[in-house]
């Protein structure tokens, strides 16, 4: 870890001293400059898919095991981005912007196999943070959607979160559907100034077509293991029967083995290199789209400028602020672009109660449950009816007018 000198010491203890007295509102942090990312965290939705190839690839399998397989080696190949993409590329992880209502990050993935994915992400909550998102290559009917917020804690200088929300992969063309939750972490090395993550405890995938995986993640400190360790295993519901296992470091390399025999390798690296993501130039973009919404800010976080940092920020929250305040007076509310909020989606339900059964009486455990809406301010789901008046034209106005609400 790179050890913290001068000023940068000083301002550190500090922030860890506030941090211990936190409670529990990640976004209302107040974090020392070196920390600060000028990536919102409606941008991470696209950590699902930077590899394309393998977003795809179950929907063009024949069969249900190995699709189950393939959408289970798919999401193992997502966490390298998602949880330690930071890191690697800045040093650390750092705190990212705290999206505000109705902020979207949109673009797209252009693969010579996989041909065109889209990327719908938007800031549906802000208090509580939730954001939601869909991801959809038309060519082969593969479709992603979630939403997901964090609940955090502090205590003996890690900061542990836990997810809320859940995501959904459909395969159209087998009219399949799999429910991913969502692994718990915390963050390491806040002592030393350089945070970084680890994740923890366990998820699930459980699909329609009757396959239920269960992945472990353990670290360093476990049993004398190495850090970024994950283990699944992929079972048939209805025999109970162990099919795959999957286990390494989400980092950097995954066996896969039927019975005891390794059948499959994946690696990071230049093996499976990443697709990057196309975005629309800032001139070209929403006012509502995260990158041309927060660019004064990032410019003045890449100057290093604290003070027009804060400046520029507050005349973001404070304008948002505003908003709600006259949406209030007015009794309207702010119109999501893309996503509903539902109570319940009685297909996700059903995949819930089906891995629950499976946990309790064929492996023993405590089965898992949906978190209460509450959580996330609704169920979000994709409104295909708001994406296709909006691809259309036909909301032209309503977007123009949800654009004049950001300062720019
Ligand atoms: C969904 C992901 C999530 C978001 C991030 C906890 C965290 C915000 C949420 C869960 C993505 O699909 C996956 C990856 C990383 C998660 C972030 C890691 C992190 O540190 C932040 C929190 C808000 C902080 O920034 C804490 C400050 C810390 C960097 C230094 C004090």
């Amino acid at each position: 870890a790179a050890a913290l000198t001068g000023s940068a010491k000083s301002t550190w203890a500090s922030f860890l001293k506030s941090i211990a007295s936190f409670n529990g509102d990640l976004a209302s942090m107040t974090a020392p400059p070196f920390i600060l990312s000028k990536t919102s965290l409606v941008e991470y939705s696209a950590y699902w898919t930077e590899h394309p190839k393998l977003f795809v690839a179950p929907a063009k399998e024949q069969d249900p095991e190995k699709r189950a397989l393939l959408v289970l080696k798919w999401f193992l190949s997502t966490l390298k981005q998602q949880y330690s993409s930071r890191s690697e590329k800045l040093g650390s992880e750092k705190k990212p912007l705290n999206p505000f209502l109705g902020e979207l990050f949109l673009g797209h993935w252009e693969d010579e196999e996989a041909g065109k994915t889209e990327l719908i992400s938007e800031q549906v909550s802000h208090h509580p943070p939730v954001t939601a998102y869909s991801i959809f290559n038309e060519k082969h009917g593969v479709k992603l959607q979630g939403y997901n917020g964090q609940k955090a804690g502090f205590a003996s200088m890690t900061i542990n979160v836990k997810q809320v929300g859940i995501a959904r992969l459909r395969l159209e063309k087998w009219d399949e559907e799999y429910l991913i939750t969502l692994p718990a972490l915390h963050i390491e090395g806040l002592v030393y100034g350089s945070p970084f993550v680890e994740l923890e405890k366990s998820t699930i995938i459980q699909s329609s077509s009757g396959f239920f995986a269960k992945i472990d993640y353990t670290g360093k400190g476990w049993v004398g293991g190495k850090s970024n360790s994950v283990s699944a295993e992929l079972y048939d519901n209805k025999t109970g029967k162990l099919l795959y296992t999957i286990s390494g470091q989400w980092t950097k390399e995954l066996v896969i083995k039927k019975a005891k025999t390794e059948v499959e390798r994946f690696e990071h690296g230049d093996k499976n290199p990443t697709t990057g993501l196309t975005i629309k130039p800032i001139e070209e973009q929403d006012p509502l789209e995260s990158r041309r919404a927060w660019a004064k800010v990032g410019a003045a976080i890449d100057k290093g400028d604290y003070d027009e940092t804060g400046i520029e920020k507050s005349k973001i929250e404070n304008a948002q602020r505003d908003l709600r305040k006259k949406e209030k007076e007015e009794g309207t509310t702010w119109e999501r672009r893309y996503f509903t909020a539902v109570d319940k989606v009685d297909e996700v339900d059903a995949l819930v109660e089906r891995a629950g059964k499976f946990m309790k009486t064929v492996l023993g455990l405590t089965p898992i449950s949906m978190d209460e809406p509450a959580k996330t301010n609704g169920v979000w789901v994709f409104d295909t009816k708001k994406y296709e008046d909006v691809v259309s034209g036909r909301k032209a106005e309503e977007v123009r007018r949800a654009g004049e609400t950001v300062l720019e």
